[in-house]
């Protein structure tokens, strides 16, 4: 061990996991630069790390095919009841799923250098912050983690000798025998993949896996899964949101909060510059929101995070020029392609595809190939610090006041570009029935349409329908102070199959309506599901699109909203007893306006 350990409860978990893992040595991160370049050399040097010559200290990484996700089905809430875990989550008990782990932990780390990463989710020493330790043997989950989250040894200096923490345990899975060859991205089998969170004990295990929210446990686990069981404990909010910063022309600031479920759309509206002259938009975060009520009483926002972790497919100049211009140095990528002129690419970038390219699995690609160079779920990791567009007050302690709410989804069709809550209750209920197209994020099929309420349904660390209830308790403490509540679709797509909204820049558009109804300076109109804007109430100036187009955009088709009915009922019936009642009176009264 290279320092000595304080903190009485670290140094007797180091101890224990050492005892039961039995790494080869032990490694405490301080979160130094000549730590990251020491790691990064150890990479580069085991092959398993590819510098990029047209990207100052950036680097490629790929990952085994068959660990490229976060893995849903292999991922746990242990509470000691079933019933609190709920349905929308995997269960096993504690103490069976400790019993299995075990047995998979002990030895797990033979041969390998466990690390020690200190790190802080939210500024180092901020009231909202919370401190956690993780355990890995993964020198990927090490850099990534500098990125990703505030690893400092400051942090154990902010511990003492009795501060607390949140333990995350984590196994690539692969012990290595004496004289054995490693694996560019040893993990283990599928069957052997456990995400696993304990939320009453504030504990998380995680084997098997060395992927994205699988392995950077700061990320999900933490940050949403048992935050968000805290969060529920304390009267706070910890939501799979983007936080932006959207100033008028008129020097007007609103801060919006938007819900999309994984690869739908968060990284690309929160770097989002407005194709609206005049309107000027500043990114605070990409993923995850941690809300408290202020002394005001407004709802206060905090982004924990330290970088992006950002779907790299489909991000281009075009698209998200600020994502592109945050990644042009101290980068990771993941799974992306890498070019003759040793730069990378995906699907999606800008100009002419590469005419030849070594694609993620490492084969020889071009063009003609049948099979994509990038991986869907490929990934960047870049600072939040680099993105040309960070809100200055991103590490504000004390966080931005939230004016807007947004969920969403991806739905080609019935969903209308933009709708508004009635109110609070009602946007509560568009919350909660949220469905959306599923994604490459997640290993398994991508396209099936599933129920993603408020976009946490693999991120919600407790029952759900508690969850739906804490949502109406905390509309309850904001009264008239909460953010107003709107539901977007930039997904809707003709008979062709093309997206009907150009998306990106210009939902802009939808936000400024959604500032304007907030000012009450805008109309409305009074449909079933909710309040759509008129017509020219939505600012389409120089959008180059048909008027019909954005009449479908709009429209609201009750036979196929009334089709939907069976499986929302279905969908809220599976929280039985849990089910708050407010939602059965919501759903009531959206059949009664259907007619
Ligand atoms: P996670 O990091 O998985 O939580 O994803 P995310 O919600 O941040 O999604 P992201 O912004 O990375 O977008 C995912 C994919 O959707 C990318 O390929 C984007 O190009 C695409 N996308 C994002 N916004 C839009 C949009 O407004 N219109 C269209 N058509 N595509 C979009
Ligand atoms: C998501 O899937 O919502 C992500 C990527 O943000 S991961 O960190 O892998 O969960
Ligand atoms: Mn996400």
């Amino acid at each position: 061990m290279n320092i000595e350990v304080k903190n009485k409860k670290l140094k007797a978990w180091i101890q224990e996991v050492a005892d039961m893992c039995t790494p080869k040595d032990i490694y405490i991160c301080n979160g130094s630069n000549e730590e990251y370049d020491q790691m990064i050399k150890l990479l580069l040097d085991s092959g398993i790390a590819i510098p990029l010559k047209k990207r100052k200290n950036s680097f490629l990484f790929r990952s085994d095919p068959s660990d490229v996700a976060r893995v849903e089905d292999n991922t746990y809430i242990s509470t000691p009841d079933q019933i609190e875990a709920g349905p929308t989550n995997n269960w096993i008990a504690p103490d069976d799923l400790k019993k299995t782990m075990k047995d998979l932990y002990k030895g797990c780390m033979k041969g390998r250098t466990m690390y020690v990463i200190p790190f802080s989710m939210g500024p180092i020493g901020s009231p909202i912050a919370k401190i956690g330790i993780e355990i890995s043997d993964s020198p990927y989950v090490v850099v990534n983690m500098h990125i990703m989250t505030r690893v400092s040894d400051r942090v154990l200096e902010l511990l003492g000798t009795d501060g607390d923490f949140i333990p995350c345990l984590h196994s690539i899975g692969a012990p290595l025998e004496p004289g054995q060859e490693d694996s560019k991205w040893p993990c283990a089998p599928i069957e052997k993949k456990y995400i696993s969170h304990f939320p009453n004990e504030n504990l998380i295990w995680s084997y098997g896996s060395g992927y994205g929210g699988n392995a950077l446990l700061g990320k999900k686990c933490l940050a949403l899964r048992i935050a968000s069981a805290m969060a529920r404990r304390e009267s706070w909010m910890a939501e799979h949101m983007l936080i932006l910063r959207l100033t008028s022309p008129e020097g007007k600031q609103y801060h919006i909060a938007a819900a999309f479920p994984s690869a739908c759309g968060k990284t690309n509206l929160a770097m989002m510059q407005p194709s609206i002259p005049g309107w000027k938009c500043e990114c605070v975060g990409d993923d995850i929101a941690w809300m408290k009520i202020g002394p005001d009483g407004r709802l206060y926002a905090i982004n924990p995070e330290n970088g992006f972790f950002g779907v790299a497919p489909g991000t281009s100049y075009e698209t998200n020029p600020m994502a592109m211009d945050t990644l042009k140095e101290n980068c990771i990528f993941t799974n992306c392609a890498l070019t003759d002129e040793g730069d990378v690419w995906w699907e999606g970038m800008d100009g002419d595809p590469p005419k030849h390219a070594i694609d993620w699995k490492g084969n020889d690609w071009t063009p003609e190939s049948d099979s994509v160079a990038a991986h869907a779920n490929a990934r960047f990791t870049a600072p939040a610090a680099q993105c040309p567009v960070i809100c200055e007050d991103w590490e504000k302690p004390e966080g931005v006041p939230i004016d807007i709410f947004i969920f969403g989804g991806r739905r080609s069709s019935v969903v209308p570009l933009v709708t508004e809550a009635y109110s609070w209750d009602h946007g509560v209920f568009l919350g909660s029935t949220a469905a959306s197209e599923t994604t490459a994020a997640n290993i398994g099929s991508v396209g099936n349409l599933r129920r993603d309420p408020f976009a946490m349904k693999p991120f919600c660390g407790y029952n759900m329908g508690d969850y739906f209830q804490h949502w109406f308790n905390m509309g309850g403490k904001l009264g008239d102070k909460a953010p107003r509540i709107f539901y977007v679709n930039w997904f809707r797509k003709s008979e062709e199959g093309k997206f009907l909204w150009p998306g990106f820049s210009d939902n802009s558009r939808v936000l400024k309506w959604m500032c304007e109804r907030v000012e009450g300076s805008v109309g409305a109109e009074e449909t079933p599901i909710g309040l759509i804007p008129k017509e020219g109430d939505l600012d389409v100036n120089g959008v180059d699109m048909p008027s019909d187009d954005l009449k479908e955009l709009l429209k609201i088709d009750s036979e196929a909203w009334k089709a939907e009915i069976p499986d929302i009922e279905h969908h809220l019936s599976t929280f039985g007893d849990r089910l708050p009642d407010k939602l059965k009176k919501q759903l009531d009264e959206f059949k009664k306006r259907l007619g």
